[in-house]
This record gives C-alpha cells, structure tokens and sequence, in this order.
C-alpha cells in the first residue's frame, strides 16, 4: 500500500468534493487479494431492473455487497449466487480506502462495502448517482486499476441544467484515470452523476485486457 504522502503526483481537484491522487493506489499487492477475493466470489453480470445485462462484471466484499437484479439496486449482506455473506474486506484494502479519504479531508472513513468492477473493452457505466448508501455524509473512495479508463463528472451546476442524455454526455468533465488512480468524491461532489466511457482495448502487464475499480462505500 503506498504511504501517506508517496504518490507520485499532487493531488488534483476535479470539481468542488472530488480529488483525484494520482498513483496512490499500489496496483502489485492489490492483484493478489483481487484474485483471491473472486475465487470465493465470482464475478457476474448482474440484470438491471429493466432486464438489461450489464457489460462491467461484479463481485463485492465487505458486510455489504451492492447487487441489481428485477428487483432493482440495492445492498445485501449475502451473495444471491451463493447464498453465503460476501468475502471479508481485506486490510489492505480498507486501509487504502481510508488513508485516501483522509487525503482528502475525510476523517474516518470505515467503509462496509467494495463494489468490485471489471471492464473488458467495449464496458461501460452510464451515467447514474451513488444513492443507495444510508450515510452520505461519508465519501466514496474509487480506486481503478489496469489499462486506462475515461471516467466522467458532471459537477451540480451543469446537472441542473441537463434535460437529455445527449446534452449530457457533451457537458460532463472528463477524468482520465489509470493504474493506481484513487478518486475520492464527498461533500458537494457526493451526489454527482458520473459514470465510464466505453473502455478501448488495451494491454496492461498485470492485470491483462481489462480494467479494474474497487468502490468503497458506508453503505449499511
Ligand atoms: O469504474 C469506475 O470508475 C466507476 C464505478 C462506479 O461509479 C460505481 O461502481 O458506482
Ligand atoms: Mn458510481
């Protein structure tokens, strides 16, 4: 895990709420858990409510999981594939969770859920709001991992005014994230629309064809 201070670039603020620190994430020691953690619970493709099969692959680990099935999104204590409470949360990975949120002026943070993400290029996330999670005063921590990414924002001010989706991919401010990229967004930024453009291919020496986000949440 990197020590506090040892990224290798300043932290950027993206809007009001929202810093990116760039690298802070070690990618190396975060392979080996990542793999671990999806032997005991495999990644899927979950449905919308709407029927519609997610292109990003998921899996979780902590006391909650976040999971989207007819029924529409929520959390659970229990893998619905398995039946069985999802993979304990890793230290390493909770501590990375809650030194970036400190960084970032977030005291505290002791996230009970890691929404674990795979892209394979051609996946993608629209546009949506992280509102499942019963504290919001608390952030999320977005960690991304092998080859690079094009993530979006759209800070409140161009929300209210946005009344399609068209109009709404034009106004979105683009975040161009890599290996090792933490974003940490809270405060003003919480409830922020953001999701991922389409994933280009790509080949990163670790984690293959694919990239990877861990989202930490207080879900519970
Ligand atoms: O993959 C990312 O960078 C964002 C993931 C995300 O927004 C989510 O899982 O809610
Ligand atoms: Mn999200």
């Amino acid at each position: 895990m990197a020590e506090l201070g040892q990224f290798w670039s300043d932290p950027v603020e993206i809007i009001d709420g929202m810093r990116l620190l760039p690298g802070f994430a070690d990618s190396q020691s975060l392979f080996t858990e990542i793999q671990a953690l999806c032997l005991q619970s495999p990644l899927r493709h979950m449905q919308t409510m709407r029927g519609y099969t997610m292109s990003v692959a998921m899996t979780n680990c902590g006391d909650l999981g976040w999971v989207s099935d007819k029924q529409g999104y929520r959390y659970s204590a229990i893998d619905p594939e398995s039946g069985v409470p999802w993979p304990a949360m890793p230290m390493a990975l909770s501590s990375l969770a809650h030194d970036a949120a400190q960084l970032s002026g977030f005291d505290n943070f002791k996230p009970d859920a890691c929404l674990i993400n795979r892209y394979v290029p051609g996946a993608q996330m629209g546009a949506h709001q992280d509102r499942n999670e019963r504290d919001r005063t608390q952030p999320i921590v977005s960690v991304s991992l092998g080859i690079p990414a094009r993530f979006f924002v759209m800070n409140e001010s161009v929300q209210a005014g946005i009344r399609d989706s068209v109009q709404a991919s034009k106004k979105s401010i683009p975040v161009d994230l890599s290996d090792g990229d933490v974003v940490v967004f809270g405060g003003a930024a919480r409830m922020c629309s953001h999701g991922v453009r389409k994933l280009k291919s790509g080949y990163h020496p670790l984690w293959g064809e694919a990239r990877w986000n861990l989202t930490f949440r207080c879900a519970g």
